[in-house]
């Protein structure tokens, strides 16, 4: 009997504790504004108290702090990327990922199971390899799986050869886990409220303050909120879906187009599934979650919409695909289904740091992908808004790129297929 919990739950004298401090007025002026909630934000915010000893800070959401894609998610976390630049930044992630339940006291229920990228075309095998080398390169642990071995492996799938796309082989990323989403957020977030870090939710940004000095490049001074004015030294956006529209008030274009990815879980089954599967030709990928939930999901919508609506088109294109992988599955009912507003970048990478305006920073195009990115964004946002310095390591993911022609094309790993 677990009387310490009834005790709790009965008790008012042992109220829930309250994970966040209540919300206050926001202050005149702010060193560091960071606008949006989500992972990235509250992250950012995190690392610049924890490790830079910087507080006078706020976070400002328009609604409530992980309510955005970090919230829709299907949380894999994989260092499986396709260029130098992709695969040595999704790596520091993963690493930071190992620490964070300690860090956070909080269990993030991050559950390591193997990933496993299928190839169904002599080409698909062959970016596998591909990807199996430059991973290999720098210390990753993937490498290309036959049919034989991976059927031993992941014997689940049906490797028929009587299907439109039969299986040849995989990528497989040993390292691929998941993981709570939702604690992520919270757990950077409470981390930073409790250095002192204010965290406004229901606090959306309108506009901003721009001083155009003479000759100089223009200069961030203020954020307009639903709330009131106030005073920025720095500013970070970390808007995912709405980057477009934000920077736009801010008064520079970003080469993003933002379309809806969808995803839904099943009913809790009794766990079969360990690995995290992906087939690009199939648009389909799947994990089954600590509750038995089959997590699913496909390519993006073909349409540009700012709406986080669930389409049943959508539902049937990736049921089909699902039953040709996992055939077994016809009965299975449908639990959620659901939406986010993703920001693609025309090479599938992120963009990060410095932009047009002065002293604002930009955390943006994280598409489909940057779930498993959050810790490595924390840590190196924190570090370039704490010493002025875009650190190396997000360097080449520089909005400038798209000027001087040096992209970092992730396409072939950035997801499932697009
Ligand atoms: P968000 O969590 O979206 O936070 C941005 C916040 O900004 C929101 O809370 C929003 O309310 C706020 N905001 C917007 N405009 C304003 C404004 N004007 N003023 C104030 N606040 C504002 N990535 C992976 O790595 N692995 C996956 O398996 C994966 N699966 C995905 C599945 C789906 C269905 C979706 C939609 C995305 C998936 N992603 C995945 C991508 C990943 O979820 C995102 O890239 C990541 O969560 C972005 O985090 P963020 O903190 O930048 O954005
Ligand atoms: O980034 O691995 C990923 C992913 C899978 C599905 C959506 N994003």
């Amino acid at each position: 009997m677990p009387f310490g919990l009834l005790k709790f739950g009965l008790s008012k004298g042992h109220p829930v504790p309250r994970v966040l401090p209540p919300a206050t007025d926001l202050k005149d002026s702010y060193d560091i504004v960071i606008v949006g909630g989500g992972g990235h934000g509250l992250a950012t915010a995190y690392y610049l108290a924890r490790d830079h000893g910087i507080t006078n800070v706020a976070v400002l959401d328009k609604g409530y702090i992980g309510g955005g894609n970090t919230g829709r998610n299907t949380t894999i976390i994989r260092s499986n990327y396709l260029t130098p630049e992709g695969v040595k930044f999704y790596d520091e992630s993963v690493n930071l990922y190992q620490d964070l339940a300690n860090d956070f006291d909080m269990n993030l229920m991050y559950s390591k199971r193997g990933h496993y990228t299928l190839a169904h075309t002599d080409s698909a095998l062959r970016t596998m390899r591909w990807r199996a080398e430059v991973n290999k390169h720098f210390g990753i642990n993937s490498e290309l799986m036959l049919r034989d071995e991976l059927q031993k492996m992941v014997p689940q799938l049906n490797y028929s050869e009587d299907v439109r796309y039969p299986i040849l082989g995989a990528l497989y990323h040993e390292p691929g886990a998941i993981a709570r989403h939702d604690a992520v957020a919270w757990g950077y977030g409470v981390g930073a409220a409790k250095r002192g870090v204010e965290i406004h939710q229901n606090t959306e940004v309108t506009g901003f303050d721009i001083t155009p000095a003479n000759g100089a490049p223009p200069k961030i001074t203020g954020v307009k909120t639903t709330r009131g004015t106030i005073k920025a030294g720095k500013v970070l956006q970390a808007v995912a879906g709405m980057s477009g529209e934000v920077a736009k008030m801010a008064g520079f274009k970003l080469p993003i187009k933002t379309v809806p990815l969808q995803a839904c879980v099943s009913q809790p089954l009794k766990p079969f599934l360990d690995a995290i599967v992906v087939s690009g030709s199939l648009h389909v990928y799947v994990s089954q979650s600590a509750r038995g939930e089959l997590v699913m999901g496909g390519s993006t919508d073909p349409y540009g919409v700012y709406q986080t609506r669930s389409t049943l088109d959508f539902k049937e294109g990736l049921m089909m695909h699902m039953l040709e992988l996992l055939p077994f599955i016809g009965e299975v009912k449908l639990l959620r289904q659901w939406a986010g507003m993703t920001d693609m970048t025309p090479d599938f990478a992120p963009i990060m740091g410095e932009t047009p305006i002065d002293n604002y920073y930009i955390d943006a195009g994280w598409g489909t992908w940057g779930f498993k990115a959050t810790p490595v964004c924390g840590k190196r946002n924190a570090e370039m808004l704490a010493t002025g310095r875009v650190p190396d390591m997000i360097a080449p993911f520089a909005l400038q790129r798209y000027h001087d022609f040096k992209l970092v094309g992730e396409k072939g790993a950035a997801s499932v297929g697009h």
